[in-house]
């Protein structure tokens, strides 16, 4: 009898705490802004507070995830070939938010748009960091690169220089600099005279001499010797930093005292990568200290596969569906007449814009972002997150969530017309925040620039009528490369 006098009132006890925990979380979504959220408890009162963390612990509750093994924690899930697809399939079964431990730590996948947006955008300060890597260290010489340095007062001066210097070409240059990039570009494909054509080197090439028109003042021939050394350098640098054989040796120092061949070619091509940028910068008598040096290594990487990369999926879409070619060729001809567009256009060319958008959205060249980490103890979506957990913002999940995009995994440019029901503001190809992408308006005027010239003078036509049209799946690394495929580019008549 004593026994359930006890029970009942431990059991009253429990509905007393829902409720009040009930009434403070509608107060919470009634006032909805930044200062309730980071601060769960703020309604309850302090002594309750107390008693609550005492008897049911923290007031969130812990972060769903699948299950995790002893010593590999989640690992096998994050050795999957194709991580984005991955990692939004697990979403369908753990939600929105959910917890992998990798190694000693933890990370969350954050899977939506406005989730991403209050971790990234609302409490930047609290998730501006980034993780310590054992490789990165190495890849970044010393965590000096814009993208892989750690929140600093250091890295904030880093990032406010290069910004400033994009932004002073930008304004100044950057529209001449693509312009006559997109006209040597469309020269090259007129010379092909209509052959069948792997079109990512020229692609390359002409998104690489943006970026090295602006940095190193110059740009190159695809045949010269410089270029090809550079490329093939960066690229495999990327392929070979993405090998989980490399990625191992973060979680697991002990694998460090063993020999690792991938790892040791990675080293070759770091030290050749910056043989290739020491000379150039010593050359142009710019400083010659390593953040400059690790600067123009960011901008290099950053501007090269994205922008190239976005181009060649743009092309493979449009093969599959012929007829948004000439929808955007019927807009281009309409509103220009015979002239070549500008980016001052785009307000009248909402059709290309369209196209751009439903790009960004099917195919997010960095499609996990790059991770983020915890600086102090904060929030999201109302669960705790510990200081130093690793967040992965999953931009290719949030880009598929079928709650905000009607048949999210269809190529729809018409969704972003007027009524058309996308939603431009769930689009975040760029990230957000203090580690937006520093590249996002060179990347805009290049994509809209190169898009209209392209489709403005050809007409994309598959290689023949045996070959399967392109792979429209793609193969992940750290960017969302397409299958190699051939194209034959057919001159429009002007
Ligand atoms: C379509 C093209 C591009 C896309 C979709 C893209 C996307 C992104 C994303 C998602 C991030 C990570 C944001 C985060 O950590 O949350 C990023 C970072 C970065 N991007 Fe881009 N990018 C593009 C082009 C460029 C270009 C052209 C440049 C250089 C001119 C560039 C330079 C950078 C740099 C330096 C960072 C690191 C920023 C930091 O950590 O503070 N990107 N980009
Ligand atoms: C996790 O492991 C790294 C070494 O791999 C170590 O430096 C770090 O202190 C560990 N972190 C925790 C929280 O134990
Ligand atoms: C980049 O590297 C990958 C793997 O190392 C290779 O298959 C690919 O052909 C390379 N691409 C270029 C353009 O060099
Ligand atoms: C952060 O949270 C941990 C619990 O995970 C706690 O032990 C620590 O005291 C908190 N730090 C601060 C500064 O609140
Ligand atoms: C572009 O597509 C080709 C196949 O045509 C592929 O070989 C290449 O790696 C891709 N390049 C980029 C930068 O994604
Ligand atoms: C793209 C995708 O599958 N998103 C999922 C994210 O998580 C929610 C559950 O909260 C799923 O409904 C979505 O399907």
């Amino acid at each position: 009898m004593c026994i359930s006098a006890v029970s009942v009132g431990l059991l009253l006890f429990i509905l007393w705490m829902l409720a009040v925990q009930l009434c403070g979380q509608t107060n919470r979504q009634r006032d909805g802004d930044a200062k309730a959220s980071s601060q769960p408890e703020a309604a309850v009162p302090k002594l309750l507070h107390s008693l609550s963390k005492r008897f049911l612990g923290p007031i969130s509750s812990p972060l769903p995830g699948p299950p995790s093994l002893p010593f590999l924690g989640n690992m096998l899930d994050l050795a999957q070939e194709h991580l984005p697809i991955h990692l939004t399939s697990l979403a369908q079964r753990y939600g929105n938010i959910y917890r992998l431990n990798f190694g000693n730590t933890t990370m969350v996948v954050l899977n939506s748009s406005e989730i991403i947006r209050e971790a990234l955008i609302k409490k930047w300060s609290d998730f501006a960091g980034r993780p310590y890597s054992y490789t990165g260290d190495i890849v970044s010489g010393g965590g000096r690169t814009i993208s892989l340095g750690d929140f600093s007062e250091e890295w904030k001066a880093q990032r406010r220089v290069a910004h400033r210097a994009l932004q002073r070409c930008t304004m100044d240059s950057l529209h001449s600099v693509i312009e006559k990039q997109a006209h040597h570009l469309c020269q090259v494909l007129r010379d092909y005279n209509e052959k069948a054509v792997d079109l990512s080197e020229d692609f390359t090439v002409a998104a690489s001499n943006v970026i090295t028109t602006l940095t190193l003042g110059k740009s190159y021939d695809k045949r010269a010797d410089q270029l090809q050394k550079l490329h093939d350098c960066l690229n495999k640098t990327v392929s070979l930093w993405g090998s989980p054989w490399i990625s191992a040796l973060d979680s697991f120092p002990l694998l460090r005292i063993l020999p690792n061949p991938p790892f040791s070619r990675l080293l070759k091509e770091v030290g050749r990568r910056d043989k290739l940028i020491g000379k150039h910068i010593e050359e142009f008598k710019t400083l010659t200290d390593t953040h400059v040096h690790m600067t123009t290594v960011d901008l290099l990487i950053g501007g090269t596969e994205t922008t190239a990369s976005l181009l060649n999926w743009t092309v493979a879409f449009l093969l599959h569906r012929p007829e948004v070619q000439n929808e955007v060729y019927k807009e281009l001809c309409g509103v220009l007449d015979v002239r070549y567009p500008k980016y001052s256009d785009r307000d009248r060319l909402p059709y290309l814009c369209a196209l751009i958008n439903e790009m960004l959205r099917l195919r997010p060249v960095a499609p996990l972002a790059v991770p983020h980490r915890a600086i102090r103890n904060s929030s999201i979506a109302g669960h705790f997150i510990p200081k130093n957990t690793l967040i992965i913002p999953n931009l290719y999940g949030a880009h598929h969530d079928p709650e905000v995009w009607e048949d999210p995994y269809s190529f729809k440019p018409e969704r972003f017309l007027e009524g058309g029901g996308g939603s431009v503001r769930a689009l975040i190809p760029f990230g957000g925040g203090a580690r937006l992408c520093l590249g996002e308006a060179v990347a805009k005027m290049e994509m809209f620039l190169f898009t209209a010239y392209l489709l403005r003078d050809f007409q994309f036509l598959p290689a023949s009528k045996e070959e399967p049209l392109p792979d429209l799946r793609g193969v992940a690394s750290v960017v969302l490369k397409v299958k190699p495929y051939t194209v034959i580019a057919h001159p429009r008549e002007q």
